[in-house]
C-alpha cells in the first residue's frame, strides 16, 4: 500500500488518567485496522507516556503541538526531539484552535514543522478557512496563499514525505456541521494543485490530505470515497470505538 489512508484522532484537551486508560482499552479491543490504513492518536502531552506503553502497536501516538525550539532554556516548552526520544512519531501542528487561541501564525507553524521534521517526527499540518472567510470568497487566499504558502520552499521532497495536510474548515470544527463531500473534495483538489505547482507533481500525488471537522462514522464513508480525501483528522468521534469501527474501517 504505497499511499495508506491516514486516520488521525485529536483528543484535544480531554482525558483523566482513568478515562484515558478506558479509551485505550476501548481502542485496543475495537477490532482490526485494515492494512491500507495508518492510525494515529493525538494525545494531550501529560498522557503520552501512559498511552505509548499501553496502546496497541498498530496505532501511533502524536503530540498536539511542539515548540519551535530544541532542548534548552525554554520554560514550559515541549521540544520535538524530546517527543521523538520518548517514542512519539507524529505531531499535529497549526490546528485552528491554536491559530486562534495561541495566535500561531503560518510562519510559526512552518518553523515548528521544520523543528519536528529535523527531530524525525512526521507532521499533520492543519489548514482551513473560517465561515466568514468562505463567505467572502477567500478560501484560496487563506488556505493556499497563507496556510500552505508559508510552507513553500522550506522542505525537500524527502521531508514532504513526512508531512500530511489536514484540511479543517473552521466552521465545521466541533460544531456538528460537516463540509459536504463535494465541498471538501473541492478544497482538497486545490490543495493538491497547489502542491503540484509549488512543490512537485510527485509530492502532490504522494501527500495525504486529510479532512477534519466533525468527521464521524456516519459521514466518513462519503468523505473518504472522494478522490482527493486521503484520511481524516477526527475530534469528538476519536474518543469512541467508532474511531476504529466506523472511520478507520470505512477507509
Ligand atoms: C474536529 O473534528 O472537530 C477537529 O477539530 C479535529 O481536529
Amino acid at each position: 500500500y504505497p499511499k495508506k489512508y491516514l486516520i488521525g484522532g485529536n483528543w484535544k484537551c480531554n482525558g483523566t488518567k482513568e478515562s484515558v486508560a478506558k479509551l485505550v482499552k476501548t481502542l485496543n479491543s475495537a477490532g482490526p485496522i485494515p492494512p491500507w490504513v495508518e492510525v494515529v492518536v493525538g494525545v494531550p502531552a501529560i498522557h503520552i507516556g501512559d498511552v505509548l506503553k499501553t496502546i496497541r502497536k498498530d496505532i501511533s501516538v502524536a503530540a498536539q503541538d511542539c515548540s519551535a525550539t530544541g532542548y534548552g532554556a525554554f520554560t514550559g516548552e515541549l521540544a520535538a526531539p524530546m517527543l521523538a526520544d520518548f517514542g512519539v512519531s507524529w505531531v499535529i501542528l497549526g490546528h485552528s484552535e491554536r491559530r486562534t487561541n495561541q495566535k500561531e501564525s503560518s510562519e510559526l507553524v512552518a518553523t515548528k514543522t521544520k523543528a519536528a521534521l529535523d527531530a524525525g517526527l512526521s507532521v499533520m499540518v492543519c489548514v482551513g478557512e473560517t465561515l466568514e472567510e468562505r463567505e467572502a470568497g477567500k478560501i484560496d487566499a487563506v488556505v493556499l496563499d497563507d496556510h500552505m504558502g508559508a510552507l513553500k520552499g522550506k522542505f525537500s521532497d524527502v521531508e514532504w514525505a513526512k508531512i500530511a495536510i489536514a484540511y479543517e474548515p473552521v466552521w465545521a470544527i466541533g460544531t456538528g456541521k460537516t463540509a459536504s463531500p463535494e465541498q471538501a473534495q473541492d478544497v482538497h483538489a486545490s490543495i493538491r494543485g497547489w502542491l503540484a505547482a509549488n512543490v512537485s507533481p510527485a509530492v502532490a500525488a504522494a501527500t495525504r490530505i486529510q479532512y477534519g471537522g466533525s468527521m464521524k462514522g456516519a459521514n466518513a464513508p462519503g468523505l473518504l470515497a472522494k478522490p482527493d480525501i486521503d484520511g481524516g483528522l477526527i475530534g469528538g468521534a476519536s474518543l469512541k470505538a467508532e474511531f476504529i469501527t466506523g472511520i478507520a474501517a470505512a477507509a
